[in-house]
């Protein structure tokens, strides 16, 4: 049983000799030093959402209105946080979430590496994105022992499509995520101000320029003509057609597990169950796509229609506490976006497990402190409405 909390206890000893914690340890102190050495487009890129912010300052809002009933004397000084998830016993009920520029964000522009790295060192979940920086090839190598998933933004091209699923399970993921909340781009004022965002600058699409099928659709090589390509990319990206209907179609892609990404409503979650889906993916992309209700008050209402399904959740998650709250509320496991994102901008492979670190520490501390020894005893009977 892995002791997440002793991680602080190693940041006081190594004080005694003098050294400081390399990294922030809040989000808020993350986030600033982040922005301080992220290039101006990509921290309005990674920092912002859509409209005027509302839904990811909401998701966040959404925890605070939470707390955790503390329990006294009931044995909880070790803690057992590790969840079963498609057959595989992980550490934690943590995951980072995709985050298709974070292979630009790190000094070295291969941040998808750092990030398959930290899942390979700590034992927690990669979901890779689509949009990354190095091929999906690449990436699962270099997961070790750690199964992670591949994230699907399906193209408008089935071809592309399909051939993405089988390269995925070639790559040896073990699972995979269909985002389906973006078949367009939200409404992004902070990139609309800049005119830009990465990817049409031919960042982060290595999937596809590795792609047989999609360079098969190109008039030149993305070495020749990488702005054609970079511009046939945003052509195919999403696919507004797609409906329930063709759910049949991707199920029959791959035997590995399927999990939809951004079902917020019980209804679409009992479809998804209908067309034989295996997880559900709680989710309002961090508030960047659909202005909508925090994920975080839906998450109650999938899960009870989920039923005996996994149901993985993100959007908000700032600290332990949030994760521990998460969990209450019947997530199986939580997502961390942008908190690791800024750890991979701060140090790379180093500062995401430096926040992963925190964050479990923070979420098994505050499980033991208010008394809960497993993870199996965060049901919402532990929560109490604060606000
Ligand atoms: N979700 C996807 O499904 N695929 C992506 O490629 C993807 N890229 C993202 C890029 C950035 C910069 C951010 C911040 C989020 C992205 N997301 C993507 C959404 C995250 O997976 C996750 O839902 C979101 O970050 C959760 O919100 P939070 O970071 O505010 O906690």
């Amino acid at each position: 049983m892995a002791n997440f909390a002793d991680f602080q206890i190693g940041l006081y000893f190594a004080g005694l000799g003098g050294q400081l914690p390399p990294y922030p340890l809040t989000f808020a102190g993350l986030e600033a030093a982040a922005q301080e050495k992220m290039e101006h487009r990509l921290w309005d890129y990674v920092a912002g959402g859509a409209g005027d912010g509302h839904t990811q300052q909401s998701n966040i809002d959404a925890f605070h209105r939470w707390g955790v009933l503390p329990r006294m004397l009931s044995g909880a000084a070790e803690r057992d946080l590790s969840v079963e998830l498609f057959g595989h016993r992980y550490p934690a009920p943590v995951f980072m979430a995709p985050i298709g520029v974070l292979g630009v964000m790190t000094d070295d522009e291969h941040g998808d590496l750092a990030a398959a790295a930290a899942s390979a060192s700590s034992g927690i979940p990669m979901v890779a994105s689509t949009l990354m920086q190095d091929p999906m090839e690449d990436v699962g190598a270099a997961l070790g022992d750690t199964p992670g998933f591949f994230q699907l933004y399906t193209p408008h091209d089935r071809e592309v499509a399909e051939s993405f699923v089988h390269r995925a399970e070639a790559a040896g993921f073990q699972g995979i995520v269909v985002t389906l909340d973006t078949w367009t781009l939200g409404f992004r004022p902070r990139d609309l101000q800049h005119a830009t965002f990465p990817q049409l600058r031919g960042y982060c699409l290595a999937n596809y320029f590795s792609d047989p099928v999609f360079r098969s659709r190109l008039q030149a090589t993305p070495e020749e003509d990488p702005g054609a390509a970079a511009i046939a990319w945003a052509l195919m990206f999403g696919n507004p057609t797609l409906t329930w209907n063709d759910l049949a179609w991707l199920r029959g892609l791959t035997d590995l597990p399927l999990l939809l990404k951004g079902i917020c409503h019980p209804d679409d979650v009992r479809r998804a169950k209908d067309a034989g889906v295996d997880g559900i993916y709680c989710s309002n992309h961090g508030g960047r796509q659909a202005a909508s209700a925090p994920a975080l008050d839906l998450l109650p209402a999938v899960v009870d229609a989920a039923d005996d399904m996994p149901v993985l959740f993100d959007s908000g998650v700032r600290s332990g506490a949030d994760v521990v709250k998460a969990l209450a509320l019947g997530a199986t496991a939580v997502g961390i976006g942008r908190p690791y994102g800024y750890g991979a901008v701060l140090g790379g492979q180093a500062g995401i497990e430096f926040v992963l670190s925190c964050l479990l520490a923070e979420a098994d501390l505050t499980m033991g402190l208010n008394g809960y020894a497993s993870i199996t005893e965060l049901t919402r009977e532990v929560l109490v409405r604060v606000t």
